[in-house]
């Protein structure tokens, strides 16, 4: 008789209700931590965000974990993740594709001017306005053009917008600009009127949107930070914007989550500020993802998407 393999669910208090019933389909012994009880011992796989540091640790049989989010630092931030255990990360064209909606939005709300217009209507004016720039010269750098970035560029591609993205390796997509490495960073900077972070954090993208690389855009450009909040130091975005250097922001992620009430993010004129809600995981789309992936893992196949923990991402 074969044992069926389990599965720790690592969610939110109240989360877990989401994701029972879709990992039910799967033929696995579930558990919620926090809620059942169970033998460390006992548990093969686990999925989760960001799990407590050093929890993982405790469990010695883990196989592999899911990440519950395409960013996986919430785990590489424990210094004590078990470096054996695979850490599988959440990668899905309904995810990108949510991620891209956002960006495109963003981008469109400031390119045609959109809350000019909002305020106007509040005060009952008809105030036309030219597009403050043309769309053929309205530049976007995409700073990381990985499985999100690439959707995002793609799009706003189509849009007529000249697009360009900045990664480690060289990319070749139709119609994209690539630059490539730290030596390219600062060329690709200077051409970029709106600036999309969509890299992972790592100890080398860690605090990289800050006064030193806002100095280097265009003045009047906008950022939209959507990737994680370790990514910016926000002093120095206030900085900016009340100098003019940028033109606005856009924040979706941010150092201290939730955002503290008296964070002055909040009240900022040329901030938007979502509460990280630019792509939210489908429990049904990832716990059938989770279920074909311990399947495959238990038949000794290797997964796509494992993080190299090295590199970090
Ligand atoms: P990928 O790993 O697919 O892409 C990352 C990109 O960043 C790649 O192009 C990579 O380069 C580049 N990169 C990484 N490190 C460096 C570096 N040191 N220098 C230059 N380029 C670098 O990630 P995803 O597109 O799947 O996700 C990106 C991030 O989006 C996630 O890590 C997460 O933080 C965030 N996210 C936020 C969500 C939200 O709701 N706000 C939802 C989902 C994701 P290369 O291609 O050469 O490897
Ligand atoms: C993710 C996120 O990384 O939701 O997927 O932030």
């Amino acid at each position: 008789m074969t044992t069926r393999p389990s599965l720790l669910m690592i969610v939110p208090p109240g989360w877990g209700r989401f994701w029972q019933q879709p990992l039910a389909a799967g033929n696995l012994t579930l558990y919620t931590h926090g809620q059942d009880t169970y033998a460390p011992g006992a548990i093969d796989y686990a999925l989760g965000f960001r799990p407590q540091p050093g929890f993982l640790k405790t469990l010695p049989q883990l196989k592999a974990v899911f990440s519950l989010g395409a960013g996986i630092d919430g785990f590489l931030s424990d210094p004590n993740y078990p470096k054996h255990v695979p850490l599988i990360r959440f990668v899905d064209d309904t995810l990108s594709r949510e991620m891209a909606q956002y960006v495109v939005l963003h981008v469109l709300l400031q390119h045609r001017g959109e809350r000019n217009f909002a305020a106007a209507q509040r005060e009952a004016k008809w105030r036309q306005a030219m597009l403050p720039r043309p769309t053929e010269t309205t530049r976007i750098g995409m700073l990381g053009i990985g499985e999100i970035g690439t959707m995002a560029a793609e799009r706003l591609r189509d849009l007529g917008f000249p697009v360009s993205g900045w990664s480690r390796t060289r990319k070749t997509l139709a119609g994209i600009t690539s630059f490539a490495g730290a030596g390219e960073l600062d060329a690709f900077l200077a051409q970029s009127d709106f600036l999309i972070c969509l890299l992972p954090l790592t100890p080398k993208t860690h605090h990289i949107l800050s006064a030193p690389l806002f100095a280097k855009l265009p003045r009047g450009a906008y950022v939209i930070n959507v990737a994680r909040g370790g990514h910016l130091v926000e002093a120095d975005l206030i900085a900016a914007l009340d100098s003019g250097q940028l033109a606005g922001a856009t924040l979706d992620v941010f150092e201290t989550e939730p955002l503290p009430e008296a964070s002055p993010i909040w009240k900022h004129p040329k901030i938007i500020a979502t509460p990280h809600v630019a792509a939210i995981t489908s429990p049904l789309v990832a716990a059938k993802y989770v279920i074909d992936g311990i399947a495959a893992l238990e038949r000794g196949e290797t997964l796509k998407n494992v993080v190299d923990l090295e590199r970090g991402y």
